[in-house]
């Protein structure tokens, strides 16, 4: 059981060890030192080393340190070899967060509290019944059926779009693009949580923004490629579209005379808004290699033709 570890955003230091306990018969060696390619089974990676997989001759599986995996892009790693994504309590307990304290901050007007304070003006603004307001859900997999259902907890009206009909308690589910229109008809915060894939590429668009309420508050934590960049600007200089907070870009690190950073209406994160920890994340990582040197179905095995 040999495994090849590379990531620029995960820690060696912190994944080895956790691995190592609940697998303690593999050899894992991290790129570039991989004293014999042939031995590899399994490579466990974000994106793909620098000098790709074809040097791999017996890979049985690629698992994603990520939920999502067009960073691996896909139509280039070994044919045949599966590809499995991230699913872990860790990372969706993170995204949780993240969605419901930026939903939170929008409902509660803390930018215009801050600017008041800046100002030093006492303004008594006070925030609609929640039960008044409408967040939408692009995506309702692992990630978006979590937000959807914690954001319904709390007492937001909740609504969420996805390929397939979805029954999620609390939550009004559209399906597939004939039904797009309606479900943006009335979300007053729209959060992407799709993956990026032919389809879904710059659905954050134009299109859909004159679909939204006017004002709407956009959340992308899905990839940066959903989001029509010029459009964003546009909508936002028109008031079509009231703030966005974006965690993830087109190009990252974002780059520093990039104008997302200076906008007034725009709160950027750097890709933070979640991860899975390695002491959460090795059991089920382990699990996966185990099944793929056995030749077994991978769990969270990614259809790679849908491309998520
Ligand atoms: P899942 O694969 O579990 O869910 C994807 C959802 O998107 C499904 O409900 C799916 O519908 C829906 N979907 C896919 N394509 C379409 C389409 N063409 N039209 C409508 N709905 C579609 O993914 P996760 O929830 O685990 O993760 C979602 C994404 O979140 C990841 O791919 C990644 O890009 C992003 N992410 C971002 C992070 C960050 O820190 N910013 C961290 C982790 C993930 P159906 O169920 O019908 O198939
Ligand atoms: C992921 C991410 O896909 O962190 O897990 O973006």
């Amino acid at each position: 059981m040999h495994v090849l570890f590379y990531s620029t955003l995960d820690d060696p230091a912190e994944w080895l060890p956790e691995l190592r306990r609940h697998l303690p018969e593999a050899r894992i060696e991290v790129w570039p030192e991989i004293a014999d390619p042939a031995a590899v089974d399994v490579a466990l990676i974000w994106t793909p080393p620098p000098d790709g997989l074809s040097r791999y001759p017996n890979l049985r599986a690629v698992l994603s340190l990520g939920a999502g995996v067009n960073q691996l892009d896909l139509a280039s790693l070994p044919r045949g070899v599966p590809v499995a994504r991230l699913v872990d309590p860790s990372l969706t307990d993170g995204m949780r967060d993240y969605c419901l304290w930026t939903v939170m901050r929008y409902h509660r007007f803390l930018d215009e509290h801050l600017a008041n304070q800046a100002l030093r003006k006492w303004v008594y603004k006070m925030s609609p019944p929640k039960a008044s307001v409408d967040v939408g859900i692009l995506g309702l997999g692992e990630l978006g059926a979590a937000v959807a259902q914690a954001l319904a907890t709390v007492g937001f009206r909740v609504r969420g779009w996805a390929r397939s009909r979805k029954t999620i308690e609390g939550v009004r589910c559209f399906a597939g693009e004939a039904e797009l229109a309606a479900f943006a008809a009335e979300t007053q915060i729209l959060i992407c949580l799709l993956p990026l894939t032919a389809e879904t590429r710059g659905i954050l668009s134009r299109r859909l923004f004159r679909m939204l309420p006017r004002g709407a508050r956009i959340i992308n934590v899905g990839r940066g490629d959903h989001l029509h960049e010029a459009d964003l600007l546009a909508a936002l200089d028109a008031g079509e579209i009231g703030a966005a907070t974006l965690d993830v870009f087109s190009r990252e690190p974002l780059p520093s005379d990039h104008v997302f950073w200076s906008h007034p209406k725009i709160t950027v994160t750097p890709h933070v808004a979640t991860w899975g920890t390695a002491a959460s994340a090795a059991p089920h990582v382990a699990e996966n290699i185990r099944r793929a040197v056995a030749g077994r179905t991978l769990l969270n095995q990614v259809d790679i033709a849908r491309g998520y």
